[in-house]
């Protein structure tokens, strides 16, 4: 096919444009095994104990006697903090226009009735995790990964109450109220929620199946704390449900995540993806997979904070009028 020469540098143009526009778009991923980066989970009836160097980072919940009562202590509520390393990403930096931050499953019994309600039974209710951001400015972001405890932990209870009600079983993040009934500042801000996934064919999330999280909030969130030039951002994760939930197989189950000190992924030989087909073969695909990190502090399976740079809305409107033109000269 012959190409009018006008019609040839404008394909040109285009493509370059194209191919500028996507030069921009970037996808970082960063690890909690980079720099100073940590993983740590706390929990309130161990509250002096430091699980930074666990291999298991878990969250659990269940809430059966107020405080005081004796049995109290069978109560229990554990969160996951999250320090990510963004040094060198900071100001002026290139905003992100998407953000997530993704987990990995180290259960080899996450079954349907963990994720959703069989019981009732109403399968479409599930329950998942709840993400929260700590101020970027709270003293509270200098944790240490060998020394966060429920007690000292950055936005758990109040300067007057660290640790928060001493009631085991419930949730004591200090976080300022969408709907604007609570304090006007407090160190954690909610950035939302994401639910497990749906099994479909599985019998299990298979060992090393990603529990992804991405929300507005979340991106904002990231991108303030890039532009006010921070090295770090904390982000705490917990259980959703609360723990009174008249779903006894969610409560008090703990819901294990890999920590970047989980080395080699859990061994998950009863995984079958298709519970429909007799012949396929078992076993996930993530099964004693390596976790170690690479030369530049990345591990796959560890919490990961990943910023989509995707082109502007402008570049891609420059794009469109590129096209749009190039169709105005080929109808010529
Ligand atoms: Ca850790
Ligand atoms: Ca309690
Ligand atoms: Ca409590
Ligand atoms: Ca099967």
């Amino acid at each position: 096919m012959k190409l009018h020469r006008g019609f040839r540098a404008c394909l040109a143009l285009v493509a370059c444009g194209a191919i500028a526009s996507y030069a921009n778009a970037a996808t970082i991923k960063i690890a909690t095994s980079k720099g100073i980066g940590a993983d740590a989970e706390v929990r309130d009836h161990q509250p002096t104990t430091n699980f930074g160097s666990s291999t298991e980072l878990a969250t659990r919940i269940v809430d059966n006697f107020p405080v005081g009562n004796t049995s109290d202590g069978s109560d229990r509520f554990s969160a996951m903090y999250l320090k990510f390393d963004i040094t060198g990403l900071a100001a002026p930096a290139t905003p992100s226009n998407s953000t997530s931050v993704r987990l990995t499953f180290r259960n080899t019994n996450l079954t349907a009735n963990r994720i959703s309600d069989t019981a009732t039974p109403n399968p479409a209710l599930r329950t998942g995790l709840a993400f929260y951001g700590l101020d970027r400015d709270d003293p509270g972001n200098s944790w240490a990964e060998n020394t966060i405890t429920y007690l000292n932990a950055p936005g758990l209870g109040s300067p007057t109450s660290p640790g928060g009600d001493f009631n085991n079983g419930t949730k004591d993040y200090d976080f300022v109220d969408p709907d604007g009934s609570g304090p006007l500042h407090a160190p954690l801000t909610p950035l939302g929620v994401a639910l497990f996934p749906t099994l479909g064919t599985q019998n299990h999330l298979a060992v090393g199946e990603e529990l992804l999280f991405s929300s507005a909030a979340l991106n904002a969130f990231v991108n303030q704390s890039l532009a006010a030039g921070k090295t770090s951002v904390t982000i705490i994760a917990g259980i959703l449900h609360d723990g009174k939930v008249p779903i006894n197989d969610w409560k008090n189950f703990n819901y294990l995540f890999n920590p970047k000190e989980m080395l080699t992924l859990n061994t998950d030989s009863a995984y079958d993806a298709d519970t429909t087909d007799p012949n396929n073969t078992l076993g996930s695909p993530w099964s004693a997979a390596s976790n170690a990190a690479d030369a530049n502090g990345f591990s796959p399976f560890s919490p990961q904070l990943i910023m989509d740079r995707v082109p502007e809305p402008s570049s891609l409107a420059l794009l469109g009028l590129g096209v749009a033109a190039l169709v105005a000269r080929r109808r010529r």
